[in-house]
């Protein structure tokens, strides 16, 4: 049995995580750790024209803005301050729910470049769920500071997605980084995210799940991303998933979610 895909229409999907979107408006989903200067990412992008309220049957703030950038429309979703997706906060789950249900048009993960190493693991997870992000490279100031260098040609190279390095603080950097996420966005700059490959018994296993679960999942929903998940044991994908799109074949999905964790 195939999913019947009412998220197909991407308004659904969004009406799902409670936004309510204008015509041709893009969606751009904004992550990052705690600190690294996201709020003032936003604020410098959205100005006043800013709403803040929860994510739909949680206690998790949401603030949500609005600018246009090169005459297009753009709605800007704050997601929470993470330092991963593995979803084992409310927090997390927010995060990882709307990066892979949501269907945002791209991502901007903002990072520190005073501690890069640490930032670029939620990078990294973010783009195994989807190829549309960029990296804000933020603090590029304090970096200076500290004497540290960072070369976002070069990220961008390693990471095959645009870098852009920011002040948000003085606003330097921003039109830049509009540019590039609108680019992506609009499939402009096509990117060509770095994967983490795994040892080959967990591909083997992935792989394996993945062909499992496809036949109840929509197209457009990871795969991949999906199996390597249910391979850590983690139900709450399923149920999220079935929040989203509950559509009768949930308990298959369920039943077979449940087959892997029983072997
Ligand atoms: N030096 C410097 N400080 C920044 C920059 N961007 C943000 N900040 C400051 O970093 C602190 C945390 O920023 P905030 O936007 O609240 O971070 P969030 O926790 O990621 O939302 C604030 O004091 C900001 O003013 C930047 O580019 N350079
Ligand atoms: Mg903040």
């Amino acid at each position: 049995m195939n999913v019947t895909d009412k998220s197909c229409c991407t308004a659904a999907a969004y009406e799902a995580f409670g936004l309510k979107l204008s015509q041709n408006q893009l969606v751009i989903a904004l992550a990052g750790n705690p600190n690294t200067g996201k709020s003032t990412v936003f604020n410098a992008l959205t100005g006043l024209k800013q709403h803040t309220g929860n994510w739909p049957g949680k206690t998790v703030l949401r603030a949500e803005g609005t600018f246009v950038h090169r005459n297009k429309k753009i709605l800007l979703v704050d997601l929470p301050g993470t330092y991963s997706l593995l979803a084992t906060s409310a927090d997390e789950q927010v995060a990882r729910d709307f990066l892979c249900l949501g269907r945002p048009h791209a991502v901007i993960v903002v990072a520190d470049a005073t501690c890069l190493e640490r930032n670029l693991n939620l990078v990294l997870q973010v783009m195994e769920i989807t190829p549309k992000v960029v990296v804000c490279v933020n603090l590029m100031d304090e970096a200076a500071r500290r004497g540290i260098k960072v070369d976002t040609e070069v990220l961008s190279r390693e990471l095959g997605v645009p870098c852009i390095p920011t002040v948000a603080r003085d606003g330097k950097g921003l039109t830049e980084l509009k540019d590039a996420v609108l680019d992506v966005a609009r499939g402009v700059i096509v990117t060509s995210p770095r994967q983490v490959s795994y040892e080959p018994y967990v591909e083997q296993a992935a792989a394996r799940i993945e062909s499992r679960i496809r036949p109840y999942l929509p197209g457009w929903v990871n795969h991949r991303w999906v199996a390597l998940r249910l391979l850590e044991g983690d139900m709450s994908i399923i149920k999220a998933i079935i929040d989203h799109l509950g559509n009768g074949s949930e308990q298959l999905l369920l039943q077979e979610g449940s087959a892997v964790w029983a072997r």
